[in-house]
Parts: C-alpha cells; structure tokens; sequence
C-alpha cells in the first residue's frame, strides 16, 4: 500500500499488524471469516467517492449509470442465490437491515416476540440496552432448559398470549437448525409477519446444508461477512409485496448513502457462494464443527445442546472450573481467538459469563479439515484445564505456528 504508507505510516503499520496476526492467529469467532482477496481489492476501489441515494435508475445524484449496473447485479444475484422475490442490498449492516424491517412492518409500540438475548438472540431483535427494545413492544422465547433447544410449544403458547405483530426466528450462538416451516405455522396462528435473521447461517443457506428460511418468512435479514464470507455488510430479502415497503424503509427510512463500493464487493461475495467449491466449503464447516465439539465432549467439557448442527458450537466452561472470559485469554495468549458468551439461563453476567463460543468457517477457510480439528481441539481442552502448565502451553503455541503456516491465507498479500 504504497500511498497510504507514504501518507500515514501510523494507520500503514497497524494495518501491516493486523494482517499479520490474522495470518499467524487461529480465527474461531463463530462469525468472523477471511473474505477473498477479489472482496478486499472491490472493497478498495473508486467506488467509495461516490454517493447515489436512491435505487437503480431512480437516483437522486447524476452520475450514476454505472453505480446503477453494479446494484442491479448484486440485486439479481442474491435474489438468485437464495431463490427471493425481492432483495434489498443497501444495508449497512444486519443490525441496519432488521431495523430497517422493523420500520417497514411495525409502528412505535407494536409488539414483538424474539429470541432472547441469553438464549443466542441478537441485541437488535429488541433487547433493552437495543434502540429496538426502547421503541418496540418486545416479549422473548427461549430454549428450553434441559436441552438447549427452542420448545415451539412455548414460543407457540407465547404467541397466543402477546399476539405479536412479528416473530423473529434466528440467533448467533444457537449451534442447532431451526424449524421455519414451524415458526411460519406459529406466526399464521396470530397473523404475525415472520421474520428470520440468518446474519450467522447465510452461507450455509446458500449453500443448501440448513434449513431454508426463504419460502416460510416474510422477510429475510442477513450479513454477508459471518459464513457468507463476503464484505462487511447487510441485506434484505422479502416477498415481492412487502419489496416496495421495505426499499422505502432502508432508504429514506433509515439510511443515506450506499456505500456503493461495498455493494459491489457484496455482488463478488454472491457470486462466489453460488459456485460449487463454496457448496463443499460449507459441508466442511459443518463436518469440522461436529467433530471439534466431538473432542470437547470426550473432554468432558460442557456443550450447549450436546453438539451443534451448524458452524458454531456452545460450550459452557463453568463445567472445567472457568468463566468464558478467563477460557478467551487463555486462549488468546496462545493465539487462539474466540470469544465468552453467554449460555441459555446464565447465572452470570454478560460482561463475564458462563460461555465460551467457538466456529468453525474461518479455519475452513484456510483449508483445514477433520485431522486438524482434532488437533485444536485437543489443544484447546488440554489449555482449559491445564492454563498454568507451561510445557502446554510452550507446546500450543508452537502448533498454532505450524498449523498457520501450513495453511496459509492470504499468500499474497502484503501491506
Ligand atoms: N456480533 C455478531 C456475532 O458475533 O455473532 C452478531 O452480530
């Protein structure tokens, strides 16, 4: 980057830093992931000088025929990808995309019913400290107790009693699939709109190894940087009904400008997820998520739900004698990044909680597959129960080393 290096050698070097940490540091925050180099050069382009508020063809900004292309084609290939009516890719990002939801669907009061925060619900799907809990009506399922998983009878039972104007289905640290068809049933008893938040599972949407919201809810919100792999950022899917409503929504409702370059990097990330090679690299997130959580439970080691169907797994290290913060540095010391979280019904708090979240899509990036797993995962339990044995810990750090340099990312790339 040789103009930013001769024009501010501070942000140059920091960046230079991070790059290299994320190649020598294994990434398993459930919803983080490496996006092709194709998505970081369109993430960098000329694109970002331009403003174009508005929608194809209907602009409020000259100069917008090529911007107008560049939408349009990420507009018709999500719409592609995941079989939607309508698709909106203006969103900022997820939290941007379900309160644009929010605003077209609901006015100030309206009732919701969401999964609760501790449970793996999302901030914006209406909690407290959120802007969505303040302006809306919320009232939250959760899982049940024993087993970790949703009971539709009760989020059924719930909907009868507050008769919401919308359910939210989807979560960021549920390790399991969920029944849309079931949660489209329950909101057709109390004629609620259905939304689904897939921000977390949209790659595996994509690629057709989890359920698929699309034909059950009304409306669609997703990110497309967790398993999608794409930039950082937000969209809409919608039945063609609900499309006008919901544009009006992002935009003037809620947003200004598109960031065009972003949008265009979301048109590359689509295109991307609708090859086959993405198709198994989604199977292989599952299949390493099962088996890591498989290690864990040889381990003895606590898993919400006993596994995970998904990219994600749950585990509750109060089970080793730890709280999910003192589990992250453990781990982080060794180069290990994930993060605490909070478990269904956590006796703790959320600034320290009983949880620590792990995922599987950023290490299958880098190719590792089942023997891999194995590995950290046994890495992983042997450092939770052993933080203070320095031969372990020596010895983790030296595996990380191997494991990053015998499954490069970002080969080429230099700052
Ligand atoms: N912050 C995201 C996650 O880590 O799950 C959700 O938006």
């Amino acid at each position: 980057m040789k103009y930013l290096a001769k024009s501010d050698s501070q942000i140059n070097t920091l960046v230079s830093e991070e790059l290299k940490r994320q190649k020598d540091e294994l990434e398993m925050i459930a919803s983080e992931n490496y996006a092709s180099e194709a998505v970081l050069e369109t993430m960098g382009t000329v694109l970002s000088n331009k403003y174009s508020e508005g929608y194809p063809d209907k602009r409020y900004y000259g100069g917008n025929q090529i911007i107008d292309k560049i939408e349009q084609l990420a507009i018709n290939r999500a719409q592609t990808l995941f079989e939607a009516d309508h698709a909106n890719v203006q969103p900022h990002s997820g939290s941007q995309a379900n309160q644009a939801v929010y605003l077209a669907l609901l006015n100030p009061g309206d009732k919701i019913l969401a999964m609760d925060l501790a449970c793996g619900g999302h901030l914006s799907h209406g909690a407290k400290v959120n802007l969505t809990g303040k302006i809306y009506d919320v009232y939250f399922y959760g899982v049940d107790k024993e087993t970790g998983l949703i009971n539709y009878d009760d989020v059924a039972k719930l909907a009868k009693i507050h008769k919401p104007k919308l359910i939210i289905a989807g979560a960021t640290a549920y390790p399991r699939q969920i029944n849309f068809d079931r949660f489209r049933q329950i909101a057709d008893s109390v004629g609620a709109y259905l939304m689904v938040d897939m921000a977390h599972f949209a790659g595996l949407v994509a690629a057709k190894v989890y359920p698929d919201p699309v034909p059950f809810a009304d409306v669609v919100t997703s990110t497309t940087h967790k398993t999608l792999r794409g930039p950082r950022g937000g969209f809409i899917l919608c039945k063609k009904h609900l499309g006008e409503q919901i544009d009006k929504a992002v935009f003037p409702g809620l947003q200004g400008g598109p960031l065009d370059n972003i949008i265009a990097a979301k048109a590359v990330c689509f295109k991307e997820a609708a090859a086959l090679k993405f198709k198994k690299y989604q199977e292989q997130i599952i299949r390493n998520a099962k088996i890591l959580s498989l290690v864990f439970a040889n381990n003895g080691i606590k898993i919400i739900t006993n596994g995970t169907d998904t990219h994600l797994i749950l585990l509750d290290v109060t089970s080793i004698g730890l709280s999910g913060g003192q589990a992250e540095k453990i781990l982080e010391k060794i180069g290990i990044i994930a993060n605490k979280n909070l478990i269904p019904y956590d006796t703790r708090s959320a600034k320290d909680p009983s949880g620590l979240r792990l995922g599987t899509p950023a290490l299958t990036t880098r190719g590792m597959k089942e023997n891999e797993m194995k590995t950290i995962g046994q890495m992983i339990c042997d450092l939770l129960k052993n933080p203070n044995d320095k031969k372990i810990v020596e010895k983790s750090k030296k595996k990380v080393k191997e494991l990053t340099k015998k499954f490069p990312i970002y080969k080429d790339l230099e700052y």
